[in-house]
């Protein structure tokens, strides 16, 4: 608790940020709203994971054909359930749904889409490695011209998302989002004893250039040349550029990024030859690549799927996947031109 007394809560600077936009009607602010009740009640089952035996497979796949931990189905629970009364949603996405989410006839819909990875990471679930929710809001295309749900209504570039952030739960649990627009990316840390997200990250800009580069070099084998190459180049010793990289790579999206996002770097999910059901490797592009892309980009960095960026892709399907390399402006430039051949 600071000196001026509890800071400066979420709730407090959705609504400053909801004065700001003129057209703002409240809905949005209702949305961001209930989705950090969610995060709570996940939050709270996340750290007592240990305790309660709701650890280890359900033995269920779920669409990513990856082993669904008890929690991914709460948290994907958590989230729909607390989200599809609130009247703010005309439908959702959820890595762990194979199909859109409809909303209940007797509940309201809205105009708004949420797309989610409702516990990124899920894998570190039982060794305690920090785990997350990611999240990405649009506006939907044709407003009311249709009455039901179709998929090319939903399906929108990230660089039309009208907010994105994440959830971290570690030794603490920390939301950052972003509006856009200029309106900077901030992070809230949950304060536990009084239940609320306290602003402890304002206006969250990541260095041009980092000093780390995160990657799974176990997949050195499946990469082409040129991704050799890129990795190569951050190992390879230059004073002049600050090389060689630290290398940071704890296997969970949220967590990796998040650092990143703070200290600066890079970090890479490159295409493979691992899976020949993942070619382009395992991140999805809706529930994944595009919010985070939306939240570094507005704090300064650059998300790109190695040939451009990460925003500008039209989705063709709800789950597909994308190459993704996120973080310091300088150093995916840089990926990017190795990649797409320029170097
Ligand atoms: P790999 C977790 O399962 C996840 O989706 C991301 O959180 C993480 O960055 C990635 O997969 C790790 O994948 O193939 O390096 O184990």
């Amino acid at each position: 608790m600071g000196k001026k007394g509890l800071g400066i809560t979420i709730t407090q600077h959705i609504l400053s940020q909801q004065r700001q936009n003129p057209e703002a009607t409240g809905a949005f602010t209702t949305l961001i709203t209930e989705l950090i009740v969610a995060a709570k009640v996940i939050s709270r089952e996340v750290n007592k994971a240990g305790l309660v035996d709701i650890l280890g497979p359900t033995g269920k796949i779920n669409v990513q054909d990856e082993r669904v931990q008890k929690l991914d189905i709460f948290a994907n629970q958590a989230i729909i359930e607390r989200m599809q009364h609130i009247g703010q949603l005309w439908c959702m996405g959820s890595e762990e749904d194979p199909d859109l989410i409809e909303i209940p006839p007797q509940f309201p819909k809205g105009e708004y889409i949420l797309f989610f990875d409702p516990l990124d990471g899920s894998s570190n679930i039982d060794v305690n490695i920090s785990i997350g929710t990611i999240f990405g809001v649009f506006k939907k295309k044709n407003s009311g011209t249709t009455p039901d749900l179709l998929l090319d209504d939903v399906l929108q570039p990230g660089i039309k998302q009208v907010a994105a952030g994440y959830f971290v739960y570690g030794s603490s649990t920390i939301m950052v989002y972003t509006t856009g627009n200029n309106t900077g990316v901030h992070g809230f840390t949950l304060f536990p004893s009084v239940g609320e997200f306290l602003l402890s990250h304002e206006n969250i800009r990541i260095p041009e250039k980092g000093k780390i580069y995160s990657v799974n070099e176990g997949n050195y084998v499946h990469w082409d040349k040129k991704t050799r190459a890129l990795v190569d180049y951050f190992k390879t010793k230059d004073k002049e550029t600050g090389r060689p990289y630290s290398t940071r790579y704890v296997g969970s999206l949220v967590a990796d990024f998040h650092r990143n996002l703070l200290k600066g770097g890079i970090f890479m999910y490159p295409a493979d030859k691992k899976d020949p059901k993942k070619p382009t490797g395992k991140l999805r592009l809706m529930v994944e690549a595009n919010p985070l892309a939306m939240v570094v980009k507005e704090a300064g960095g650059y998300a790109s799927d190695g040939h451009g960026p990460i925003l500008n892709i039209e989705p063709t399907g709800l789950h597909q996947r994308t190459p993704l390399y996120i973080g310091s402006k300088q150093d995916v430039e840089l990926a990017e031109a190795y990649i797409s051949g320029k170097v």
